[in-house]
């Protein structure tokens, strides 16, 4: 069996790391805006005050605020069918806990949604992609207080009401599992004592942690429960970073290790919005560090009846875990220790196609429902020269893995519906900040110090995915 007539080929973006403009257009300052830019080996830090002398990458993306109208037909010439991109928050809700929303922002999004459809692609639409409004931290202490909840589902309803008819794909909380990790303290829950400057390894007091997550996971279902009472059309997913492992050898407690670092890290926050409650391990897990969260009955019914139609995660690369941890890996905050079997890319992530394949099986045999992969791509250095930018490197990343995704429909039958490629052009890195670290079916010409004409430039990789989608995957 071939890919599926409908199937949503495409690529991704996320709003802080692209759109600049940040105080424009009465956007409010949001998490992202107070980081700055970092490199593989330099963490990004996180500021409180905005020294305006100082570059913060967000502030400036690669200006697609501006220019999204020539973007999104360059989308449309490569021939994209899906184009995944998030609304920031803070476009929206300026401080998050505004008296009514910022007509600006909202009809920024319109046009971009308008824009999507004029190229015949269609939006799939993160409404929280590491970017809640600064004084919902700052005011509130983020989702420790339960005041934010109901923020949240008020922005997500005026997004599901002004949007609809423009946008029926839907994804609540980027990588809502970063929200186990010590990283995720700040850009998935926004607690207030972990926005200082090492801001990626603060800790705190677990219950409150514990508990900001299942305010998020509370936020989560009750903006899928609107969301299909404003239109019944709407599908909403979840998105889940993928952290595959292996057990670095068959020692039986390597195995164990492996799977309990599945369970908690990629099956635990999966399980709570797909199935609609807690997995028994997690609830054991979590009373035997002392963390006793308050879970009333209406907050049970209402995960259960805020389950999300599909699934969809981001998959960069695998890692291996042992029992006795020794040398943790570098480069990716999800990974473990280094695989012999696999190359591995200039910032340390280790391609693995075939675990993607792994990844969908164990994902369609737990859940049941469709699937979407809705991040996956090659960081990598690019150069343009004589005004063209070839990227076999990316090529064959991506071709595996689009091999890896037919073998997982054809040969297992694995209910795939869509895949957006990171990304769709050069954008700010994550992790590190930077523009070095490209992923981009179009090349933007900006560098680490926030200089270049930001010409666009579609790469060799850009004309290889054209074909693909031209051919529903025939040509990879
Ligand atoms: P970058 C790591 C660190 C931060 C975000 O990452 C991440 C990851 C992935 O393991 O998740 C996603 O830019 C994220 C995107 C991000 C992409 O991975 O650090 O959803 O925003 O750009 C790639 O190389």
């Amino acid at each position: 069996m071939p890919f599926p007539n409908n199937f949503l080929w495409g690529a991704a973006l996320a709003a802080n790391q692209c759109e600049g403009a940040w105080n424009e257009g009465g956007k409010g300052e949001s998490i992202a805006d107070h980081l700055t830019a970092g490199s593989r080996t330099k963490p990004r830090r996180f500021v409180k005050d905005l020294n305006l002398d100082k570059y913060f990458p967000s502030h400036t993306g690669v200006d697609f605020y501006h220019r999204f109208e020539e973007d999104i037909a360059l989308f449309g010439q490569i021939g994209l069918k899906s184009l995944r991109l998030s609304i920031a928050w803070s476009r929206i809700f300026p401080n998050g806990d505004d008296a009514q929303p910022n007509e600006e922002g909202l009809r920024f999004y319109e046009r971009v949604f308008t824009t999507c459809r004029e190229n015949n692609i269609t939006p799939i639409v993160t409404l929280s992609h590491f970017e809640m409004p600064y004084h919902l931290i700052t005011a509130y202490n983020g989702f420790a207080n339960k005041q934010v909840i109901d923020m949240f589902v008020r922005y997500a309803k005026t997004c599901f009401k002004r949007y609809k008819g423009l946008v029926k794909y839907w994804l609540t909380f980027n990588e809502i599992n970063f929200g186990t990790l010590s990283a995720g303290r700040l850009f998935c829950l926004g607690l207030r004592d972990a926005a200082q400057e090492n801001y990626f390894f603060t800790s705190g007091d677990e219950t409150e942690h514990y508990q900001a997550l299942h305010n998020v996971f509370l936020a989560s279902a009750r903006a899928v429960i609107s969301g299909h009472q404003i239109d019944p059309q709407n599908q909403i997913g979840c998105m889940i970073a993928n952290g595959l492992a292996y057990p670095l050898t068959p020692k039986p407690e390597d195995v164990l290790a492996t799977q309990q670092r599945a369970d908690w890290f990629n099956n635990f926050c999966g399980d709570v919005q797909v199935r609609g409650s807690y997995p028994s391990f997690a609830k054991r897990l979590l009373a035997k560090r002392g963390v006793t969260l308050e879970i009333t009955a209406e907050d049970e019914a209402t995960l259960l009846a805020g389950k999300v139609d599909f699934y969809s995660f981001s998959y960069y690369s695998s890692s291996c875990i042992a029992a006795d941890p020794g040398n943790e890996g570098e480069g990716n905050l999800i990974a473990g220790q280094k695989n012999p079997y696999l190359q591995t890319s200039d910032w340390g992530w280790q391609t693995d196609p075939s675990g993607l394949r792994l990844t969908l099986n164990r994902l369609y045999q737990r859940y049941q429902v469709p699937l979407m992969v809705v991040e996956n791509g090659l960081g990598a250095i690019d150069t343009l020269e004589n005004g063209a930018v070839n990227d076999p490197y990316r090529i064959d990343y991506l071709r595996a893995h689009v091999e890896a995704m037919h073998q997982a429909i054809d040969e297992d039958g694995v209910d795939l519906i869509g895949y957006t490629m990171w990304t769709a052009m050069d954008v700010i890195s994550a992790g590190t900040g930077e523009m070095a670290k490209r992923y981009g079916l179009i090349y933007v010409d900006r560098d680490d110090l926030g200089q270049g004409t930001l010409t666009r430039t579609p790469k060799a990789s850009a004309v290889w995915y054209h074909d693909v989608i031209a051919s529903n995957g025939d040509s990879a």
